[in-house]
């Protein structure tokens, strides 16, 4: 595949041993335990990571706050700017850091440029929007009197951030926390650390000839510890987790003791609507990305087909022949469509979930497996699978990261098809593929999809980053990225200005002196 990982990793500054803390251009001594960054495409060592302990951590949460204090003072679009030159140095990097996500975290290499696009697109995003960081006035009851809104920038913003998308999702946050004047301490996951340095790294080029304060973007390596320490610090207004709906429960209630913002992005349990109306020709490609993109890793992957009886043998059978068709394999090889799994514990999941949905009734028609041989040493290369089940079972009710669709029929309106849609705990992304005008407005109507992502005719996976990200339920009810999700990273203000020789109250009430 003509593919280098040791140019790859000097092009990105990266050592065979690193360290797992950093406030910007100093690198913590780190003594923790040393985590190994194993590939999932070859099985091999890819570099090790010194992790942080609770005291750098406690270094990296001081030297933040103390960069915040000068950086709220920085004018937004200034601040910008510094983003408008990130996503410069994203483009001159994005070829080496899409080879590192696709060979660290295992989707494939296109997948892993476009991953990099998400972050310079947000940048691009976050350029515009440091000009337009806006309140509304609004007409005082009071004569003389001037009301409006103002936000300001609201402190330390820490981000825990899954493996999936394991770079993506920081730019998400960081862009729009940075020009809205924040501080940002990222624990990304401990499968994909490398990935992590090398965005510090990347970052660090551009801060430092801005001359931005140390400690504005730091990272902080380490497993769950890390995490709980964030959920429980008062010094950090805002947590913004990405990950399993365990673990966003666990960060939401030590963050809600003290009553701090967090910012949820969990599971999601995506499920694609087929009605009788549908266009086969989007039909198929549109499932088949959903489910078996990025190894059926992504929130957004598409787990469940709610099929019309009418055209439910002959879309099952058009995918049936559709998976046949997939080529799995080293993800940087352009010809492959299915990459591995991150880890085998994610194959043991696979198996798993294949063996219970078989024990609760459903019938496997492509039954996947664990691949083995040449090319797939890593043992974390799996066929994906389809299987047809029903909604209430359990399996079904759960969400598995790994390419496994569950297909079930509906009978008559598309308002039942919606009922076995909405009929999960998790509410990220939805779809119906329809090209009648009222059943599609029937899925989007107040009636309709209780997903924070409802699409017509496309997947439920691959949202672009101007539109808010995030979904309902169980999914934690947070919003990344694109329109108004900015305003999460600052506080809100109310101003009354009065400017008459006179203090008339509000309600009209009287008080003489
Ligand atoms: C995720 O899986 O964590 O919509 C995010 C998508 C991507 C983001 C997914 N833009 O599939």
């Amino acid at each position: 595949t003509g593919f280098d990982i040791q140019e790859v990793l000097d092009q990105l500054g990266l050592e065979k041993t690193n360290l797992g803390a950093s406030t910007g251009s100093v690198w913590l001594q780190t003594k923790g335990e040393v985590l190994e960054s194993k590939s999932p495409v070859d099985g091999k060592q890819i570099g090790t990571v010194v992790q942080a302990t609770e005291e750098d951590y406690h270094k990296v949460v001081e030297k933040a706050q103390a960069a915040f204090l000068q950086w709220r003072k920085v004018p937004a679009p200034q601040r910008g700017e510094v983003v408008r030159q990130l996503g410069e140095k994203l483009r001159d990097y994005k070829e080496p850091l899409g080879k590192l996500v696709s060979y660290e975290m295992g989707k494939s290499y296109q997948e892993g440029l476009g991953e990099v696009q998400e972050m310079i697109d947000i940048c691009d995003f976050a350029v515009g929007l440091s000009r337009q960081l806006h309140g509304l006035t609004m007409h005082s009851e009071r004569p003389g009197h001037r009301m409006y809104e103002q936000y300001h920038p609201l402190g330390v913003v820490g981000i825990i951030s899954a493996f999936n998308f394991p770079v993506a999702v920081w730019s998400w946050n960081t862009a729009l926390a940075w020009v809205c004047g924040d501080a940002c301490i990222w624990k990304p996951s401990e499968k994909t650390p490398l990935t992590a340095i090398a965005c510090q790294k990347i970052t660090e080029e551009v801060f430092s000839d801005n001359d931005v304060p140390e400690g504005i973007s730091s990272l902080i390596i380490g497993g769950a510890d890390l995490g709980k320490l964030m959920a429980n610090d008062t010094r950090i207004p805002l947590v913004s987790a990405t990950g399993s709906t365990r673990m966003g429960k666990s960060v939401s209630e030590a963050v809600g003791r003290r009553l701090g913002k967090s910012l949820l992005e969990l599971g999601g349990n995506n499920a694609m609507i087929i009605t009788p109306n549908a266009d086969l020709n989007v039909v198929v490609p549109g499932a088949v990305f959903g489910a078996v993109g990025t190894c059926g890793q992504r929130c957004t992957s598409t787990r469940r087909l709610i099929i019309h009886a009418s055209i439910y043998d002959k879309v099952k059978d058009v995918l049936v022949n559709a998976y046949k068709q997939l080529r799995i394999g080293n993800p940087l090889d352009e010809n492959n469509h299915v990459g591995p799994l991150i880890d085998t514990d994610a194959v043991a999941m696979y198996n798993a979930a294949r063996e219970k949905v078989v024990a609760e009734g459903g019938n496997l028609i492509v039954e996947g497996g664990v691949l083995s041989g040449e090319g797939y040493e890593s043992g974390c290369y799996v066929a994906p699978a389809i299987a047809e089940a029903e909604n209430h079972y359990e399996i079904v009710q759960h969400e598995t990261f790994a390419p496994i669709l569950y297909l079930m029929k509906y009978d008559g309106e598309v308002e039942n098809a919606i009922d076995i849609q909405n009929g999960v705990k998790q509410g990220l992304s939805s779809a119906i593929m329809t090209t009648d005008l009222r059943e599609a407005e029937r899925f989007l109507s107040v009636a309709g999809s209780d997903c924070g992502i409802a699409n017509v005719n496309i997947g439920t996976s691959g949202a672009e980053i101007g539109g808010a990200f995030g979904g309902e339920k169980e999914t934690g009810g947070g919003r990344e990225s694109g329109s108004d999700a900015w305003k999460v990273y600052m506080r809100r203000q109310t101003n009354t200005i009065n400017y008459t020789n006179e203090l008339p109250l509000a309600q009209g009430i009287k008080f003489d002196l």
